[in-house]
């Protein structure tokens, strides 16, 4: 099911997340809401915290070529074990701070290792917009947002409008 994507600022989003220990069926639901909710946002990228769940789990879907089959990845406990040194700059967003867009450099290439839906390890090297969107989705982890790359000016300014949208959808429901 569809689950409502906490906005910064929320504690939960500034947690270390705890390893998943099992892949249990409690999981594999959990994974399957967090695709759907995904999809529904839309956005290419979504992790465990952003639902409330403070846990290693991220799912990405990063094909954005129409046509092309979708490619659905859930990685639990996804590990970074290689980045190179090139960079590249993209123009991020994050559905927990909506409407909000900038500049972020980070590695252009990234080798992540990763355990599956079916208890298997994974190791693949990821490089253009898959490559940023599981850095973006490995930080959420780490309870770093995009907006943690800014300055402190540019960050409090985003902090407060998203405040500011949490007081006007409190008014509303
Ligand atoms: O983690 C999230 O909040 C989903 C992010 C993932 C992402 C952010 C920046 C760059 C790549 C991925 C996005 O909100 S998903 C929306 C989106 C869609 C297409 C391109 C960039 C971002
Ligand atoms: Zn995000």
């Amino acid at each position: 099911m569809i689950r409502p994507i906490l906005i910064h600022p929320d504690p939960r989003l500034k947690k270390i997340c705890d390893p998943v220990t099992g892949i249990s069926a409690e999981m594999g639901k959990l994974a399957e809401d967090m695709l759907e909710t995904m999809y529904d946002a839309p956005g290419i990228g979504l992790a465990a915290p952003q639902i409330g769940v403070t846990k290693r789990l991220i799912v990405l879907d990063c094909v954005k070529t129409e046509g092309e089959a979708p490619r659905p990845l859930v990685m639990f406990n996804p590990e970074i074990t290689w980045a190179s040194e090139e960079l590249s700059t993209y123009d991020e967003g994050c559905l927990s701070i909506p409407d909000q867009y900038a500049e972020v450099d980070r590695p252009a290439e990234v080798r992540v290792r990763w355990i599956g839906l079916d208890g298997k390890g994974y190791e693949e090297q990821f490089a253009g917009l898959w490559a940023t969107c599981v850095q973006h989705e490995i930080d959420h982890l780490n309870g770093k947002l995009f907006i943690d790359y800014l300055g402190p000016l540019k960050r409090q300014m985003i902090t407060r409008k998203m405040e500011k949208l949490k007081r006007e959808r409190a008014r509303q429901h």
